[in-house]
């Protein structure tokens, strides 16, 4: 990642690192200028949140971790967001889980998918998926709709970060177990996630696979004990919480 030279006491060092890696990502033709947007939107409810990972999106993070490692077909969707902020997180998160990748776009173009996938490849991804397209999300229009049917399509856990709101329920519809990252606990994607993470991404994927470390030598019975102990509804309530408080000390 060519980042730019922000010195590391910057007090919004963590937020001018992510916004050039977005710009980057547009100029290389990988990020959408909606995606700037949506990158605008995210910072607001981040700055709120104090900037950093609260207990209960730790939580879900582990909750993810658990679904990812137990999954017979886990997939991590990556977008032009994605695929900006957290590129290399996203291939080591895959490794540590068994995950496959797969391109899912929005604003979906032929260009814009192989240069996604590059940019991966580019950061150590071996297969990825979404060019096929041979599959599709039911009761979606027709774009959004495709996915590779022996990747998302026939997976059982996906990880859709930074989902609209549409594919996501219409994911959740599919009976997937969908794990979520979102800054916005009131999100449809959020909403309807098995696992909603309201965390900014760039400390979400990392977090989630050090939680998979910390249990890829755990029992199945542990791990269901972690997924059927997290209470979603509860750590949406907390983040909303934390974001209408504001309290920033
Ligand atoms: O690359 P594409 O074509 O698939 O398009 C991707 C975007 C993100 C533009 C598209 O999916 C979109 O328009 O999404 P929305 O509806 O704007 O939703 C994005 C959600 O992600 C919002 O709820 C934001 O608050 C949230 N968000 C934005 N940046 C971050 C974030 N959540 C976590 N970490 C972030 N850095």
């Amino acid at each position: 990642m060519d980042d730019v030279e922000i010195p590391e006491s910057h007090p919004r060092y963590e937020s001018l690192l992510t916004r050039h890696r977005i710009e980057a990502g547009v100029e290389k033709g990988i990020t959408s200028q909606q995606g700037l947007i949506a990158q605008g939107r995210g910072e607001a409810y981040d700055y709120l949140l104090g900037e950093e990972t609260i207990e209960t999106a730790d939580e879900a993070a582990r909750a993810a971790a658990a679904h990812l490692l137990s999954a017979d077909h886990a997939v991590l969707s990556v977008n032009g967001n994605v695929a900006a902020l957290v590129p290399g997180e996203t291939v080591e998160l895959a490794e540590a889980t068994g995950a496959d990748i797969e391109v899912n776009l929005f604003n979906r173009t032929r260009e814009r998918m192989e240069r996604i996938a590059e940019h991966l490849r580019d950061h150590g991804a071996e297969g990825v998926l979404g060019l096929e397209a041979d599959g599709r999300i039911p009761n979606l229009d027709h774009e959004r709709a495709k996915v590779d049917a022996d990747g998302i399509g026939d997976a059982d856990v996906v990880l859709v970060p930074l989902e609209d709101g549409d594919r996501a329920e219409a994911l959740a519809e599919m009976g997937k177990t969908e794990l979520v990252v979102d800054l916005n606990p009131l999100s449809r994607s959020a909403q309807t996630a098995t696992v909603p993470i309201v965390d900014n991404i760039i400390r979400a994927v990392p977090n989630v696979t050090a939680h998979a470390r910390d249990l890829q030598d755990a029992s199945r019975e542990e791990l269901d004990a972690i997924t059927e102990s997290f209470d979603r509804q509860a750590a949406l309530d907390a983040a909303e919480a934390a974001i209408r408080s504001g309290d920033l000390d």
